[in-house]
């Protein structure tokens, strides 16, 4: 039996930073639904960040995507997060959003674009020593579309070059999370498009390069727990990107597509030790809530993380550990499976008891009027959105 107590400890401390572009409007190539009372600059995303964090008590920190969120003054803007309860987290560069980038950013066959998108990524570690964020979210959406358009092996060595400058820059306390996605905005090749490639290239660098596992770019079927216990035991696996999909990249709020999968996931991590601090693992959302009001998509996120971790450290181990010794396999799996049956809902209640926060996190941020109080107070102005 787990240790309800210890169980209750790890929940307390489980951290899940969300995304500052989840508060903005967004949505698909077709349309972006514009909503009420979404934030217009990056000192109101923190403000959003801040409330999400209020109802749910486990959510101390934002992440930032540059130039989406680009301030004047990131200290000030590190201040605000401060005086609002919250830090700021990742920073993610943004070196897909420019016309230089068609063919690519850092994999580019130019070099002058080569070096363009290398300055962007060492301002985002200038501006991560000011606001003390301690990753660096590398994504590119470098890749080709068609055979023969660029050379595969050309592009790899590229990519080496650039992130070796990256790793060379970073300070003492910082890391480098190497996302990657299998395909889109590219379609043939993506220069990185697995964990493979972005294990081998981390592995090259040194150990403040990890691997950032954004659950919504792999191929469908794919075993994302083994992916997150391979990472884990090799020291590599530097966090999550947390989000849900039925098709591709859908972006969708986690654990609403397949809450198994979910627990899957967090199971790998109770087991491999990812929840200690000291296992460095970043439990982020990418996510975009292009028809659901924001700020309660993200508490439900938020929630559904937590109650998958809360399920995940319910497994009885010591029962795991013996079935799967005595080769039982039905236990094994029953041990898993039990877990998973667990209504964590009171326990979770408890642990925001315990927090001094309300135990109804959706319920109390419906009754607490803040959605009312932003659409009036942000009537006026442009909303921040992709690109904003
Ligand atoms: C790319 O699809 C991605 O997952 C990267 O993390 C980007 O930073 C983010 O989405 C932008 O929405
Ligand atoms: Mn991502």
């Amino acid at each position: 039996m787990a240790d309800t107590a210890a169980v209750k400890a790890a929940l307390r401390t489980q951290h899940i930073e969300t995304p500052s572009w989840a508060y903005g409007n967004s949505g698909t190539r077709f349309k972006v639904f514009a909503q009420e009372g979404v934030p217009r600059d990056a000192f109101e995303k923190v403000d959003d960040a801040a409330t999400v964090h209020r109802f749910t008590g486990v959510a101390p920190s934002v992440a930032l995507h540059i130039p989406w969120d680009r301030v004047d003054d990131y200290g000030a803007l590190a201040k605000h997060a401060d005086e609002v309860g919250i830090a700021l987290g990742a920073i993610n560069p943004n070196v897909f959003q420019e016309d230089d980038y068609r063919l690519g950013s850092v994999c580019n066959p130019d070099e002058a674009i080569r070096r363009k998108a290398l300055d962007h990524l060492l301002e985002c570690v200038d501006i991560m020593d000011v606001t003390g964020s301690k990753d660096l979210s590398l994504w590119f959406a470098d890749g080709t579309n068609y055979p023969g358009q660029d050379s595969i092996r050309g592009r790899q060595e590229r990519l080496s070059e650039a992130l070796h400058r990256v790793y060379e820059r970073l300070g003492d306390n910082q890391r480098m999370l190497v996302e990657y996605k299998l395909f889109e905005p590219a379609f043939y090749t993506m220069d990185v498009p697995d964990w493979g490639t972005s294990y081998a290239h981390c592995v090259d660098l040194g150990p403040k390069a990890k691997v950032l596992v954004d659950t919504g770019h792999h191929a469908p079927g794919t075993n994302i727990e083994f992916i997150v216990a391979f990472l884990l035991h090799r020291d590599r696996l530097g966090g999550f990107h947390f989000n849900s999909r039925f098709y591709a990249d859908d972006d969708l709020m986690v654990g609403a597509a397949d809450p198994y999968q979910l627990f899957r996931i967090m199971v790998e991590i109770v087991l491999g030790g990812g929840l200690d601090a000291s296992a460095g693992v970043a439990f982020m959302l990418d996510q975009c809530h292009n028809i659901e009001p924001k700020i309660p998509a993200l508490i439900r996120s938020v929630l559904n993380v937590q109650e998958a971790t809360a399920k995940a450290l319910l497994v009885d181990q010591d029962a795991l550990r013996t079935a799967q010794q005595n080769g039982d396999v039905l236990e094994a799996n029953a041990a898993l499976t039990d877990a998973f049956a667990t209504d964590v809902r009171p326990l979770l209640a408890e642990v925001r008891e315990d927090l001094g926060i309300d135990p109804d996190p959706m319920g109390a941020y419906r009754r607490s009027g803040h959605f009312d109080k932003i659409r009036v107070e942000r009537a006026g102005g442009a909303a921040a959105g992709w690109g904003a």
